[in-house]
């Protein structure tokens, strides 16, 4: 029998995991926890995951099976507390990773990000292996997460895996604190103003993909047999890429006065050093990959929720 505990379960991809998990799993055989318990379903618990002992007990009292890690500081969040980002990143981690290898867990999902490459990584087509030279703490923190997850798993077995999302676009849960959330801001100011500032500037190209795909990404990866999982450090996967400028005339389709202007702040030199389009042909191979959205798809489904 599976038992599946949810970190970070409040969060922008947490609250459509839980809801996937459940669906698949039974409401009763995932527990979901974040920093306060207020906004989850039963059964779901308080808790910091920064407390290895609460987390330890929640873990074997419920006899917990696999863990779903998604508690972290994003990018431009970390960037105005580095220290408290990567102790909270990188010490969240060796709680669970420790679990497993004490053979309390059977498999690990800890999520990386294109905030792991750098400058120097080839931006188009990012391959899955090409130089990864990060510059802010959170990508520091996911880089050497992949790391650890390859080390704990060539090392002492622990079956750990995990995915380097693109920026998640979604309409149920805001998202906090990343260099892509203007792509979830754009809807919310559009629908209120018919007008939006954007952060970064209009040609600047990222790898996002829609919260649908990137739930099916991640349960495909986890529910894969064993033996398809030939990456332990974090698999490249693609949705789509778009600029903010292409982003807006897309909605136009929806809103024709849309208004945009441009006032780049400090998340234009994150966004500059991070791929543009990723090459996820490994995923692809290895456990059957494919993204189902086009720009235009997402933009429809934003707007008829948002
Ligand atoms: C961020 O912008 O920090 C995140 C990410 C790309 O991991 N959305």
């Amino acid at each position: 029998m599976e038992k599946a505990l949810v970190l970070g379960a409040a969060g922008q991809i947490g609250t459509e995991l839980v809801a996937a998990l459940r669906a698949r799993m039974g409401q009763e055989n995932v527990i979901a926890t974040d920093l306060r318990a207020e906004a989850l379903e039963e059964p779901c618990f308080a808790l910091n995951a920064m407390d290895e002992a609460a987390l330890r007990d929640l873990v074997q009292t419920h006899e917990i099976t696999q863990v779903y890690h998604l508690v972290a500081m994003l990018s431009a969040t970390g960037e105005k507390m580095p220290e408290k980002a990567w102790e909270l990143n990188m010490m969240t981690l060796f709680h669970v990773l420790n679990l497993a290898k004490e053979g309390h867990l059977k498999r690990v999902f800890w999520p990386s990000s294109i905030a792991a490459f750098g400058p120097n990584t080839p931006a188009v087509d990012t391959p899955q292996y090409s130089p990864m030279d990060p510059t802010t703490v959170y990508g520091i923190s996911k880089l050497a997460g992949e790391l650890w997850c390859q080390y704990y798993h060539d090392k002492y077995g622990v079956d750990v895996r995990s995915i380097r999302y693109p920026g998640l676009i979604s309409w149920k849960t805001l998202p906090g604190g990343g260099t892509t959330d203007y792509a979830i801001d754009i809807f919310h100011a559009a629908r209120r103003e018919g007008a939006y500032t954007s952060f970064l500037a209009a040609n600047t190209r990222l790898p996002m993909m829609h919260m649908e795909d990137a739930i099916r990404a991640t349960l495909s990866l986890m529910e894969a047999p064993v033996d398809q999982i030939k990456i332990r450090s974090s698999y490249n996967v693609s949705g789509v890429d778009f600029t903010p400028a292409e982003l807006a005339e897309s909605m136009r389709r929806h809103y024709p006065d849309l208004a945009m202007t441009y006032a780049p702040d400090f998340r234009q030199a994150i966004a500059s050093s991070w791929p543009q389009r990723m090459d996820d042909g490994k995923a692809r191979e290895d456990w059957g990959w494919q993204p189902s959205y086009t720009l235009d798809r997402m933009v429809d489904d934003m707007v008829a929720h948002i």
